[in-house]
């Protein structure tokens, strides 16, 4: 049976609502990878029916150097559990991507630094990190000479998150054209062995984390909330109680502020309103769905939760949403919003 070129998915011709459905059975792309490829339109979303215990399973017990990539922008969905945990006992070396959608500002030292401290935190061993951005060309070099120090002989098999920009790799990296790439998470369906001089290279589909936003979120909004270009960064002075509204997803409450500094990084695409606390209230039963927007589906209950303020300076991050950086005196801080999102406090990114 043939495999698609894009998405690695079994082609067949039986069932035309089932993955790997293609009119002609010798097919080059199932009907899902041809029409995102040709007209970017998601003709079923397989986001949720990728099962992260199956592929982490398979890449452990291949004789292989890993890839683990990670994207920047979501740093804590991939570093909630440990990748050594499902790999004990292999060499795994950090791919970092999306370095383009962090301010300048961070420099290259600062954001080097910072992988280091957060990864020994978490306990992770890993052989290397390699920062790549711009869908993968700044950093191609670095990526082949890791590869090449650590493999040893051995393949290599790329894992991480959905839409960590693992299929990128291999078609900016390794030059593979064919393989479908999207902004729409569960692009990739199955293992995807591809000869390279004198090892496979693997592709695989990526772990789906339900706790965050890019699953949960209508596909049609991704693009609302996805950032595609360097995030610009936008600064509020905040003085009493004050309320950041992001579209109509969650809403973060700051209470008896002192010259607080909230710098929010989000999509350019995600309206953030800022308004008195007393008022939010008002504003979310009138806006909710229309100024207030995109918004998630009705069975996500909304439910208020409280932070832990971390010192000085911390930041707020809403897995798959992008985080606030919050610094000064304040007294409480109270998130509103689906409890199946993620919320944390970290030590400051920038
Ligand atoms: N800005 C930016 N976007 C990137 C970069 N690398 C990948 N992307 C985008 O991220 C999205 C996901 O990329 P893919 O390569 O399909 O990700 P994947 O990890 O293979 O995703 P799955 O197959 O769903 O697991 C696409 O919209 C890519 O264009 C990068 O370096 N910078
Ligand atoms: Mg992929």
């Amino acid at each position: 049976m043939s495999k698609c070129k894009g998405c690695g998915v079994t082609i067949q011709n039986d069932d035309p609502n089932a993955e790997g459905y293609s009119p002609k059975i010798d097919s080059f792309y199932c009907q899902r990878c041809y029409r995102l490829i040709n007209y970017g339109d998601l003709l079923y979303s397989a986001k949720t029916s990728l099962n992260s215990s199956n592929i982490l399973t398979k890449a452990n017990q291949m004789n292989a150097l890993i890839l683990w990539v990670v994207d920047l922008f979501d740093l804590e969905s991939a570093l909630q559990e440990s990748i050594n945990r499902f790999l004990p006992d292999k060499d795994i070396i950090m791919i970092a991507t999306k370095r383009d959608l962090l301010p300048k500002s961070l420099s290259n030292i600062k954001l080097g630094n910072y992988l280091l401290a957060r990864v020994k935190e978490n306990n992770i061993k890993l052989k290397g990190i390699v920062v790549v951005g711009k869908h993968a060309m700044d950093g191609k070099e670095e990526i082949l000479k890791a590869i090449k120090k650590y493999r040893n002989d051995r393949d290599v098999v790329i894992v991480g998150n959905t839409n960590a920009g693992k299929s990128t790799i291999l078609k900016n990296v390794f030059n593979i054209e064919k393989i479908t790439i999207s902004r729409y998470p569960g692009t990739t369906l199955d293992y995807m062995k591809i000869p390279i001089n004198d090892y496979y290279l693997y592709d695989t589909p990526g772990f789906n984390r339900n706790n965050n936003l890019q699953i949960l979120i209508n596909d049609k909004d991704l693009k609302m909330v996805v950032p595609n270009k360097r995030i610009k960064p936008i600064i509020y002075q905040l003085q009493d109680d004050q309320t950041i509204s992001l579209g109509g997803i969650i809403r973060i409450d700051l209470l008896e502020c002192d010259k607080v500094s909230c710098v929010c990084y989000f999509s350019e695409n995600l309206l953030i309103h800022r308004s008195k606390t007393s008022n939010a209230d008002e504003l979310w039963q009138k806006q909710h769905g229309k100024l207030l927007k995109p918004t998630l589906n009705a069975e996500y209950e909304k439910t208020v939760r409280k932070l832990p303020i971390l010192g000085k300076k911390f930041d707020v991050v809403i897995y798959g949403l992008g985080w606030f950086c919050i610094s000064g005196k304040l007294k409480e801080i109270n998130i509103s919003g689906s409890e199946k999102i993620e919320i944390i406090t970290r030590k400051a990114m920038i």
